[in-house]
């Protein structure tokens, strides 16, 4: 289902585009399955440690991990930050669905980009609301300039009641601040939440109508890497669970450079190319943050949740030099 001319249009007007039932249930349902998988691992890691007394078997996808997390705070963060691609996500990623969009958007060279996320929005947990930012802030500095798409996918309906993404929607009379880097602050330095987010704060927001975003499973949310965007709370009793993915065109500047490179997904040198996951996917994405479900033998503490980014240096720095 490639893009009509009006909706490429808008996307590179708007900086995001809402695809609605892209998806369907079956073919998403191998993701759910393997964050089903994720979470049982980490609930008996947590059991065999001691750390919980209760495995919470009977409660499914919309709501395990939150009792999890109300038994172990920080459950929530170490199934973000756990960062080995299941297969499932793979495939997904790489589908010819979603490269056909991409292909689109960027041309026929396509790569992965090494930032990608589940997101296990759990009730009222205010880590998992994120705050105004553009992707392009947690990288490299220059990074900005390469095409960075993204595809945002709910795997479960997203709304303002568990939680949907927000984007602005910039006002065409400040042309210049579509291609500009805002600054932004890291949100653990406010006192106030102990988080690894960065945000805009609002007197550096762009003008522009704020567009909130509630979709059904089944679409996506394509972004570009500088607009901005956040994401609200979670009031609901399940989790809002979603999976965030990115391309660039091969060779560009992706951010992460000496931490991960991206994966090459598509080339028109081999029409029969298929990315080799293996490798790439076996090395956590997380390098600076602590990726403590990729070795099952270490035992899992509270302090295991706190996260660090090589983000923070940057806007740490930056924000010293102003
Ligand atoms: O899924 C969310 O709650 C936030 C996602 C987000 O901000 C992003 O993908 O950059």
């Amino acid at each position: 289902m490639p893009l009509t001319a009006e909706q490429l249009h808008k996307y590179h007007r708007d900086g995001f585009l809402v695809l609605p039932d892209l998806f369907s249930e079956k073919e998403l349902q191998p993701l759910i399955d393997a964050i089903d998988e994720k979470v049982d691992q980490l609930a008996r890691r947590l059991y065999a440690g001691g750390q919980i007394t209760e495995l919470f078997s009977e409660a499914g996808f919309l709501t395990r991990l939150a009792k999890l997390e109300r038994a172990f705070p920080g459950a929530a963060t170490l199934i973000h930050t756990g960062g080995i691609l299941p297969k499932a996500f793979a495939e997904i990623w790489s589908s010819d669905k979603l490269l056909e969009i991409v292909e689109q958007i960027i041309g026929p060279e396509i790569a992965g980009h090494p930032v990608w996320n589940l997101r296990s929005k759990t009730p009222h947990n205010p880590l998992a609301t994120v705050p105004w930012h553009q992707d392009t802030a947690y990288l490299a500095e220059g990074s900005e300039r390469t095409f960075q798409p993204t595809a945002w996918i709910p795997l479960v309906d997203a709304n303002e009641v568990n939680g949907c993404m927000q984007v602005i929607r910039l006002d065409r009379s400040e042309d210049d601040s579509k291609a500009r880097v805002l600054p932004h602050q890291l949100e653990n330095t406010r006192g106030s939440k102990d988080s690894w987010y960065l945000y805009i704060d609002e007197k550096d927001l762009p003008a522009g109508e704020i567009v909130t975003c509630a979709m059904k499973k089944g679409s996506i949310l394509l972004l570009n890497n500088l607009v901005p965007h956040r994401s609200t709370e979670n009031h609901s009793d399940i989790i809002r669970w979603s999976i965030d993915l990115r391309w660039q065109r091969p060779g560009e500047q992706c951010g992460m450079e000496g931490i991960k490179e991206p994966i090459l997904m598509r080339t028109a040198k081999d029409p029969q190319y298929k990315p080799n996951w293996e490798q790439w996917a076996a090395r956590s994405r997380q390098v600076g943050l602590k990726d403590v479900l990729a070795d099952p033998d270490r035992p899992i503490t509270p302090s295991d949740a706190t996260v660090r980014g090589p983000w923070m240096d940057r806007w740490d720095r930056k924000n010293k030099e102003r």
